[in-house]
């Protein structure tokens, strides 16, 4: 099948260069409005195409694949998380699953670290006290924060955005340390000055700031719960750019209420796009709403990626950001 013909459905709206050269590429359906596609949507889309481009937006699970035509072959990600996916159904259906790695990293590292300053030193309380008017001089006890130099920073997920967060947290004079499934290369850890946690519960319970940046997994859906978030000491911080599942979002606001734990920076959310709303209105608590890797450069990127797995899918090739299933 020539590459023009390949139909190809977007479940979103992409940067308009990424647009552009998909329909210049192949036969494209966009969604114009934007709204994400609801489950009977998706199960039509799946029906219809040969590749579907698809966001984090999109729950394409067991029962959306049996709906699948049988020349749905791709299903080609603008996004580094897989968890909408259920790959392992795909891959088993012969569908290839691709994502968009690497292109998105210093920018989702940058928001870690913009939150990892930004809540230990209250400086949302500051923005919203000046839009009140209320700054009524300087004192020499107000609003004090935290200092992070020489302050221990615990990494959960040393991958490519956990080690980009490590290199800046570095420049900020934070000790690095990190759980992992495995201990990152020596030389890596050697880089950053890094300390690996074999127990994540030890971990917890010595670090001043703790970084979620590990996929959702059904191994770490609320790997942060009640009990481990209990073992924190009362003056540390939590700061989650992955994915909100892996924080029992319910128990973390109990433990931010109770001031069981000092604060927390949230790019996003168990029940996106809603927010728990005991979490709304906490001073120590900066919510934004998963933006980590909106910049105009790294969607384009994004885009770019899913067009180069298409294409090199279409010219027959295997395409370079395949994701294999944890378990076939
Ligand atoms: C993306 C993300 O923008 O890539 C990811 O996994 O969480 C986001 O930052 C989003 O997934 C777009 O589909």
């Amino acid at each position: 099948m020539s590459a023009k013909r390949l139909k190809i459905i977007v479940t979103r709206r992409l940067p308009d260069p990424v647009e552009l050269r998909l329909k210049e590429l192949f036969d494209t359906e966009l969604n114009q409005t934007d709204e994400p596609m609801d489950a009977n949507q998706l199960g039509e889309a799946v029906k219809r195409a040969d590749v579907l481009v698809s966001t984090v937006t999109d729950q394409i699970d067991g029962r959306i694949l049996a709906q699948a035509g049988e020349d749905l072959k791709l299903i080609a990600q603008f996004g580094a998380g897989i968890d909408n996916i259920d790959v392992q159904s795909a891959v088993q259906r012969g569908i290839t699953v691709t994502n968009t790695p690497g292109v998105l990293t210093d920018d989702t590292a940058d928001v870690t670290m913009a939150l990892i300053l930004a809540v230990p030193r209250r400086l949302n309380e500051g923005i919203q006290l000046m839009l009140k008017g209320e700054f009524d001089g300087w004192a020499p006890t107000w609003m004090m924060g935290r200092r992070l130099t020489g302050k221990r920073l615990g990494i959960i997920g040393m991958g490519r955005i956990g080690q980009a967060v490590a290199r800046r947290a570095q420049a900020f004079g934070l000790q690095i340390h990190y759980h992992n499934r495995k201990p990152v290369a020596r030389h890596i850890e050697e880089n950053l000055g890094a300390t690996y946690w074999d127990s994540l519960d030890q971990m917890l319970a010595r670090m001043d700031i703790v970084s979620v940046n590990c996929p959702h997994t059904p191994a770490t859906f609320h790997l942060l719960n009640a009990r481990r978030i209990d073992l924190m000491k009362p003056e540390a911080f939590i700061v989650n750019t992955a994915r909100g599942e892996v924080i029992d979002e319910a128990a973390l606001a109990r433990a931010l209420k109770a001031e069981k734990i000092a604060g927390a920076g949230l790019d996003v959310f168990e029940r996106e796009p809603k927010v728990n709303p005991d979490l709304v209105g906490l001073p120590n608590v900066i919510l934004l709403p998963h933006m980590g890797s909106a910049t105009f450069e790294g969607r384009v990127e994004m885009g770019e990626k899913v067009i180069i797995n298409i294409k090199t899918y279409a010219d027959g090739h295997r395409p370079p950001d395949r994701v294999i299933p944890a378990i076939l």
